[in-house]
């Protein structure tokens, strides 16, 4: 099928995901196009299967805000017409859903019926989408999606809450491309970042509110009074300068390194010990799943849809959120001897197989044939 996939290009869950996707549903015959304001940032190779649309947004001074959508939903229209695409998935409903379906709508006049598929990824419903000033063209255009996917059970159920939603949503969970982590790195490189008798605690996010950056902190901080450990913080956002204050006012300078962005999570991943995860809500977690690949266990909080991806006790503890004091319990109890870490380790890549691409990617195939049937 040809393809065209609107995502946000930058370091987030729903545009890995979506990028992630989209080579997969290359590598098996597909043809897909990306269409968005910049190169996703997972996306390195491009070929005659993957294509990238950039849109341009001119510059005008009448304009307080510039029209992204515009210019999105005629990039859709253009890139459609040229390609012959012949389905949309679009993540993250907004604007994506709403630009979406105005493309949609114009192709119509020129008699080119195209489906539309909405994945819903989280703060597109929980943070931004149910606030007043958007909700209503966000139900609506959940509701003219031709299919309606969100990454967990737990999105679903709240889709269903905060919006009066009239499609049924059906749950597709994110992935991970287990083949990709199959072959341990030779240059693991443990050395470059504690020494031997150190463990690693990782963390990875965008550092917005929801993660609660200040109780990764605290945690950690819990954790190294009573082993060596060192904590690495990998990302960038505007929790990060209180984050550094945080570790200065703590005397914990020397434990703590900040790494910025990363495109090589794995490389990182591959030496943790522990990942921490005490979000204030996360309606899947994917940091959670690629460390779990890693055979990194997880303490993370029990909110939203954390619970369907790191199981308690198995691969990782859950705890209430912002209960810190849980969380370093949890932590020690792990990392207390290398018999139980190791024990946690194997279990928690066990448990992110299940969520391999190969038992994922043929649910989207099947709704991506339904949808096109349908229309
Ligand atoms: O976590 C973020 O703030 C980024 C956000 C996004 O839209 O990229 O992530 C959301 O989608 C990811 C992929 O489906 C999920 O794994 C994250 O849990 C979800 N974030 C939240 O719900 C806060």
């Amino acid at each position: 099928m040809k393809i065209a996939i609107v995502c946000y290009p930058t370091f987030g869950g729903s545009g890995v995901v979506a990028t992630e996707l989209g080579i997969a549903l290359a590598s098996r015959g597909h043809e897909v196009h990306f269409i968005t304001y910049k190169q996703p940032v997972r996306l390195e190779l491009l070929s005659n299967r993957i294509h990238f649309h950039e849109v341009h947004v001119p510059e005008y001074p009448l304009f307080h805000y510039q029209p992204y959508e515009l210019a999105l939903s005629s990039k859709l229209v253009d890139t459609v017409k040229a390609f012959g695409i012949e389905l949309l998935h679009v993540h993250y409903a907004i604007p994506h859903a709403y630009a979406g379906y105005m493309a949609k709508k114009i192709l119509e006049e020129d008699g080119i019926h195209i489906p539309m598929i909405t994945t819903l990824h989280g703060t597109d419903i929980t943070l931004v989408g149910n606030h007043p000033f958007y909700k209503p063209a966000v139900t609506f255009s959940i509701n003219k999606s031709d299919i309606v996917t969100s990454v967990s059970e737990n999105l679903k159920q709240k889709t269903l809450d905060f919006f009066e939603i009239t499609k049924e949503i059906e749950v597709v969970p994110n992935f991970i491309d287990e083949s990709k982590y199959s072959t341990s790195f030779t240059d693991c490189q443990r050395s470059l970042m504690a020494e031997d008798h150190e463990k690693i605690i990782t963390h990875i996010s965008n550092f917005r509110k929801v993660k609660h950056i200040p109780d990764v902190i605290q945690t950690f901080f819990g954790i190294q009074k009573e082993i060596p450990a060192k904590l690495i913080m990998v990302g960038e956002g505007p929790e990060k300068e209180g984050a550094e204050l945080l570790v200065e006012q703590l005397g914990i300078t020397d434990k703590v390194v900040f790494l910025g962005n990363s495109n090589e999570i794995d490389r990182i991943l591959c030496f943790s010990d522990l990942f921490l995860l005490p979000s204030k809500s996360e309606s899947f977690g994917l940091a959670a799943l690629e460390a779990m690949i890693n055979r990194t266990p997880v303490i993370s909080s029990n909110t939203g849809g954390i619970p369907e991806v790191n199981v308690h006790g198995v691969s990782g503890y859950l705890s209430d959120e912002r209960d810190v004091a849980d969380m370093v319990k949890n932590a020690l109890s792990i990392l207390k001897d290398e018999e139980t870490l190791n024990t946690f380790k194997e279990n928690a890549h066990k448990v992110a197989r299940k969520f391999d691409i190969k038992n994922v990617l043929p649910l989207y195939e099947a709704l991506y044939e339904r949808a096109y049937k349908e229309n």
